[in-house]
């Protein structure tokens, strides 16, 4: 029996009342970006049976094959949220630019950035994806002038709402406006997200980590450090095993961890000299980070706390820590050692890529 349920409406609706700063139509916009996310999770459920599936045949800013998927939750976000009056202009993984509300609708306080479809190499595996979102508030002067990509510029300490909908067995929405993080489940019987997770919380500690071992080479000394102690398990430093997860969708590992604890790691590497890491900024990383700290977690560059970070482009990209308190803090404690030296020799910069006593 349903009755009783909080729907997710009813959920925001009471958020703005209880949160004075969130001004104008924020339930309403947050509304349409639930609608966006319910067109997408059917698009992804029909797969095959709608044609959906494989390759667009286009690349986007990142130069990164899309999939009709990603073109179609890009589509589902700027058709819901362009028309209501809530946004100034939109942002997305998908765009090189920004996206302002055309002159034909109102134009409204907020700023709306997003990765319409989180881990699309999935898709055609049947395996979880997901949407993430980040609304921001537009600063005063872009109210009166067209918003530019400058308006968006803003630590992720600065987001109003933070969210992702995960595209799995069920489909989830999770969602932060500042006061915890909080999960709904889709009804499909009744077309609703209620209410089914209120008051999520990371546990602090953890015996699991996420990361792509594939790219072990490539790390920093911290985190090689880091996951080869995970490794040795109940014979190491850690005095306990670990057990490993990836799923290469960051949207369900976050989801993990929300769930169960955990650590997830796509940290800085050398793969690629002029990519500080793979995951982007303020559409992955941000809403993620405030998801988790929400919950009572943390959420990292190694060196730096990712809701610091001040964004200098649209589509940058950060390396990312984030999960159990315990574990992103033992990881942030590796890289201060790491740079002060007081590691283990072998790793430390006074003996490795940075030694005074190379002898190359
Ligand atoms: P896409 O959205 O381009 O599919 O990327 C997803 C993602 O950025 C993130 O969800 C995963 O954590 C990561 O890629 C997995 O990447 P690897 O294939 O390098 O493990």
């Amino acid at each position: 029996m349903l009755c009783g349920r909080t729907n997710v409406n009813k959920f925001l609706i009471e958020e703005q009342r209880r949160n004075p700063s969130l001004v104008g139509d924020f339930s309403m916009l947050m509304s349409d970006i639930v609608r966006s996310c319910k067109a997408i999770a059917q698009g992804v459920s029909r797969g095959s049976l709608a044609d959906l599936l494989g390759d667009a045949g286009s690349e986007n800013v990142q130069g990164e094959g899309q999939k009709k998927l990603d073109v179609l939750a890009n589509q589902a976000f700027l058709r819901h949220c362009e028309w209501g009056g809530h946004l100034a202009a939109m942002a997305s993984e998908e765009m090189e630019d920004i996206f302002p509300i055309p002159s034909e609708n109102p134009r409204g306080r907020y700023l709306l950035v997003f990765d319409p479809l989180d881990g699309s190499s999935n898709i055609d595996v049947n395996l979880s994806v997901g949407s993430i979102f980040s609304v921001l508030r537009c600063p005063e002067n872009c109210s009166g002038g067209a918003p530019t990509a400058v308006d968006f510029l803003q630590p992720g300490a600065q987001q109003v709402a933070a969210g992702y909908a995960l595209y799995g067995p069920s489909t989830m929405l999770v969602l932060s406006v500042g006061n915890g993080t909080h999960g709904f489940t889709l009804d499909r019987n009744i077309g609703e997200f209620l209410l089914t997770h209120p008051n999520l919380v990371i546990a602090p500690e953890t015996r699991e980590f996420a990361i792509n071992a594939s790219n072990e080479r490539f790390w920093e000394p911290p985190v090689q450090r880091y996951v080869s102690e995970c490794l040795a398990g109940q014979s190491g430093v850690r005095g306990k095993d670990f057990n490993m997860r990836w799923v290469a969708s960051m949207v369900a590992e976050v989801h993990r961890i929300l769930m169960r604890g955990g650590v997830f790691m796509y940290p800085r590497d050398s793969k690629d000299l002029s990519r500080p890491g793979r995951l982007r900024l303020m559409y992955e990383a941000n809403p993620m980070a405030m998801i988790v700290a929400q919950a009572g977690g943390l959420a990292s560059t190694g060196s730096q706390r990712i809701l610091d970070v001040q964004p200098t482009s649209l589509h940058e990209r950060v390396p990312v820590i984030l999960g159990s308190r315990d574990e992103v803090e033992r990881i942030e404690r590796y890289h201060r050692e790491h740079e002060t030296g007081e590691d283990q020799p072998f790793s430390s910069p006074l003996f490795s890529t940075r030694t005074l006593f190379r002898d190359d």
